[in-house]
């Protein structure tokens, strides 16, 4: 395979080993192309902040339950202003800086807003950590990305993120800080002692690199995506013009709040972008966010399938007022036609589907699409300018309605991981297209239908598992020979994760439970470990001898 162009233009970094190397980005001729269109406004986050609290500044944007003793607080756009000045400046004095990277790893809080705000201003980049990450990722994160500060939350859902920084610090030789929020920080800052006095910062550049979000991957480590002010506020916009938001919207935030989807289409940010409010929910069971719903008058909020069957389900019978529920969006992985069916009688709301990826693209159904393509399909592109070809495995357009590869390139969709050449010139053809791993095919009516998927992931109820990080950690443990992580069908989740294992000759006999508890212990997030280890004698093999995933997936499919 010949190397992709490299665009002379990109954000100059070097690899961890020192090398330099330019991560890809959009070509001159093409940016300047999406800016002519209107699509890049030259507007960055801080300045869209800023426009939203001169404009209206007593309007709530932020609404959470984590005052002390689990108390409401709400922030007005004036707040929120103030406290992203305060709260850079405070940073800033700390010695963070332009272009530093910041591991933020926090639950949905208004916290987490304030602190991304406050760090697009001083144009250092967060990286999206989720809260279920553990000690193997964030490590990986941190030394990766050469971050200088993580912020935790002290204790969320009983684990003690400190305990885990502690870990994570011994092993990052760069990171330099540790914030927490909510309570006692432990041997760490409090990040409710950084704010200071706002200290004027220069305007970022709206083509620069805002923040890294984190990609589903299917290899041995997660890749990381840059994303600029400018793409990213064209997603948003497009999002919430698209979901019809408004100044009266009020956004619940019930997946967690870094993740691509409740961060962006339409997410606390579009919510922002148009004026709105945006709910912090802890947590996205029906217990927790019904009365949210009610009581702070939600109109629209984002879920994966499985969380949108359990809503639906619980909504029967509920005491509480659902009723301001406008929109349900749901995505991250796919709806089946029947679940969808049920939404809007057990709801009483509309249904959206969110086909999207942290890379960029983002499809919709639309508000006004009829009911059939709303259940049947995962909707069409946000942009005008969204290119969409579906190819075979040699790479060769297929004709309108069949099955194939779904390659996307646009104002929004990245030319290229962050510092990642080697899996750049695999997961971008030498045009920039991004080939997405997602088997998919075109209605009629130009709609996008999810048939599969060829990356070698497990989609667990919108949770994604590289296989091969975790079959690296199988095979990290002494009694396993060979492993290969595949995904097996499951009634909530859709997929959940099944390992194959071959036994090392010889070696003690270990069971599936230690197995399990060997790979939690590596510091894996849970939802990594495998849901059922299964010990085989040999893999299936393919003609040429090449171990065969899909008859592995077979033996895991129901008869
Ligand atoms: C969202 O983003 P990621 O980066 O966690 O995962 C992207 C992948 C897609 O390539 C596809 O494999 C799968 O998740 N996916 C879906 C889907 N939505 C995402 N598969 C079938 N049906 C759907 N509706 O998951 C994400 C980002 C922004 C908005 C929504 C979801």
């Amino acid at each position: 395979m010949t190397a992709p162009s490299r665009p002379s233009s990109g954000t100059p970094s070097s690899t961890p080993a020192g090398t330099p190397y330019t991560t890809p980005t959009w070509p001159a001729d093409v940016a300047a192309r999406y800016r002519a269109a209107g699509w890049w406004e030259g507007l960055t986050f801080g300045a869209m902040l800023r426009d939203r609290a001169a404009a209206h500044p007593d309007r709530v944007a932020v609404v959470d339950h984590a005052g002390p003793g689990g108390t409401r607080r709400a922030l007005t756009y004036a707040d929120l202003d103030l406290r992203a000045d305060r709260l850079a400046a405070g940073l800033a004095a700390r010695g963070i800086t332009a272009g530093d990277r910041v591991v933020v790893q926090l639950p949905n809080t208004a916290e987490f807003l304030e602190l991304v705000f406050a760090l697009f201003r001083l144009g250092a980049l967060p990286v999206f950590a989720l809260p279920a990450h553990r000690a193997s990722e964030i490590s990986y994160f941190c030394s990766f990305t050469g971050a200088v500060a993580y912020v935790i939350p002290g204790v969320h859902e009983g684990f003690d993120h400190r305990t885990l920084a502690t870990t994570v610090l011994a092993r990052s030789p760069a990171l330099r800080h540790v914030f927490v929020t909510g309570g006692d920080p432990g041997p760490f800052e409090s990040l409710a002692d950084v704010p200071a006095v706002p200290v004027p910062l220069p305007e970022r550049d709206p083509s620069e690199t805002a923040f890294l979000q984190l990609s589903g991957g299917s290899t041995g480590v997660p890749k990381l995506i840059p994303r600029t002010h400018d793409d990213y506020v064209y997603s948003l916009r497009g999002s919430a013009e698209i979901c019809r938001l408004d100044e009266h919207s009020v956004y619940l935030c019930a997946l967690p709040a870094a993740h691509n989807f409740p961060l962006s289409s339409p997410g606390s940010l579009g919510t922002l972008y148009a004026g709105g409010r945006v709910v912090m929910c802890p947590r996205p069971a029906p217990d927790v966010a019904f009365p949210l719903i009610q009581d702070e008058g939600v109109t629209i909020t984002g879920l994966v399938p499985p969380l949108a069957l359990a809503w639906t389900a619980a909504a029967t019978g509920t005491p509480y007022d659902l009723s301001s529920l406008d929109v349900l969006l749901v995505g991250g992985a796919r709806l089946s036609d029947e679940a969808a069916r049920r939404i809007r009688p057990a709801l009483g709301c509309a249904l959206q589907q969110v086909f999207g990826m942290a890379e960029g693209l983002v499809c919709y159904t639309r508000l006004d699409d009829d009911p059939e393509t709303v259940v049947t399909t995962q909707g069409r592109p946000i942009s005008p300018d969204d290119e969409i070809r579906i190819v075979d495995d040699e790479d060769r357009d297929l004709p309108t309605g069949a099955t194939g590869h779904l390659l996307t390139r646009g104002p929004y969709t990245i030319r290229g991981y962050w510092n990642a050449p080697e899996h750049n010139a695999r997961a971008f053809t030498e045009d920039g297209f991004y080939r997405t791993g997602d088997l998919v095919r075109l209605t009629p009516g130009g709609h996008l239908v999810v048939e599969g998927r060829a990356k070698d992931q497990i989609n667990r109820g919108g949770e994604k598992i590289a296989a091969e990080e975790v079959e690296n950690h199988l095979l990290a443990h002494p009694s396993v020979h060979d492993a290969n992580v595949v995904a097996e069908p499951d009634p909530y989740l859709g997929e959940r994760s099944c390992a194959y294992v071959i036994r090392r000759q010889g070696a003690e006999e270990t069971g599936a439970a230690a197995l399990k508890r060997f790979v939690r212990e590596r510091g894996l997030a849970a939802y990594k470990v495998p849901d059922r280890i299964v010990f085989v004698d040999a893999f299936p093999t393919t003609g040429v001898g090449k171990i065969s995933k899909k008859d592995l997936r077979a033996e895991s499919a129901p008869a």
